[in-house]
């Protein structure tokens, strides 16, 4: 039996993975992430039970009930690279034995669902409207770092995105994984469709202009404008490619579900992000419960 080493899979003293400190059992096979840790209250206040709280850096965790359905809600904070860290120890919390660390002969899948806030690309998508993800098109490099691979389909479309958008060569190679179909089809009526492309910024990743120059000014336009068959570029954010590249990866399903806080077409900004945002909750558990 392989043991990972101590330095690898990095337990707490309360037994807890390392980042995220949780044990097994404080987490639930549901799990719903969201980027601000402000959130995390925000949505386990519509839990009927909380069995656990747990916080350590901007990772908090709330795991409860909602009806008979257990959920965990834990923020990730923002970016692809706490990504890493929030899919790999939530993987590790239900796949391996952290007393032996050694992977469980039986793998567990878990649900994952992102309810986060995002810039609309399309006019037609506008603020405080609701996106599911049926891809997230990664330009932020995370994927690349594992052995990954595409059917002939997401080859042909990564290869036209590249060129159509010019994010090659001094950018990193665009990767591209599904949502789970499983989950999506819950997550229909009163949600726009489409690619969600997560960026390694705010700014000039997604095309803001404060004070620098941009390398690639015309990025917005170009992501508005990319068609491939039936997909389009819906919106974009700061974690979704990277839940779903993982997630694949390692066998959980899971869904980014974006409430539209800037429509970067039409350049307006929602009038009230917190209760655009609580809407998407509602809905979203809504949902989440009877799945
Ligand atoms: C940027 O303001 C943050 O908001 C979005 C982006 O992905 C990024 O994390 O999501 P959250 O509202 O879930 O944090
Ligand atoms: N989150 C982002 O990453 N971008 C936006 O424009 C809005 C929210």
């Amino acid at each position: 039996m392989h043991k990972i080493a101590s330095s690898e899979l990095i337990i707490n003293d309360r037994g807890a993975i390392y980042h995220l400190d949780l044990r097994p059992e404080e987490l639930a096979q549901t799990v719903i992430t969201v980027g601000d840790p402000g959130r995390v209250a925000q949505v386990s206040r519509y839990f009927d039970k909380i069995e656990y709280k747990q916080q350590h850096r901007e990772f908090i965790t709330h795991t409860g009930y909602v009806g008979k359905k257990r959920i965990s809600v834990l923020s990730t904070g923002i970016g692809p690279d706490n990504i890493d860290i929030v899919m790999n120890e939530l993987d590790a919390l239900a796949n391996i034995d952290l007393e032996e660390r050694s992977i469980k002969k039986e793998l567990t899948a878990l649900t994952v669902i992102r309810i986060g806030t995002s810039g609309s690309l399309q006019a037609d998508i506008p603020v405080d409207g609701f996106v599911a993800g049926t891809h997230g098109l990664g330009i932020d490099n995370l994927l690349n770092f594992y052995k990954h691979s595409n059917n002939d389909e997401e080859k042909t479309l990564l290869q036209q995105f590249a060129a159509h958008t010019q994010l090659d060569n001094n950018f990193s190679h665009p990767y591209i994984a599904g949502a789970s179909g499983a989950v999506l089809k819950h997550f229909v009526d009163g949600f726009h469709h489409g690619i969600t492309v997560t960026c390694p910024g705010f700014y000039g990743p997604q095309g803001r202009v404060l004070r620098l120059g941009l390398t690639n000014p015309q990025l917005v336009d170009r992501l508005t404008q990319f068609y491939y068959g039936n997909h389009r570029i819906t919106n974009f954010e700061m974690e979704t490619s990277a839940i779903y590249g993982l997630g694949k990866l390692l066998g959980h399903q899971c869904l980014s579900v974006n409430v539209i806080v800037a429509n970067r077409i039409n350049k307006t900004f929602t009038k009230d992000g917190k209760a655009a945002v609580e809407k998407l909750i509602q809905k979203a558990l809504g949902i989440i419960e009877g799945i």
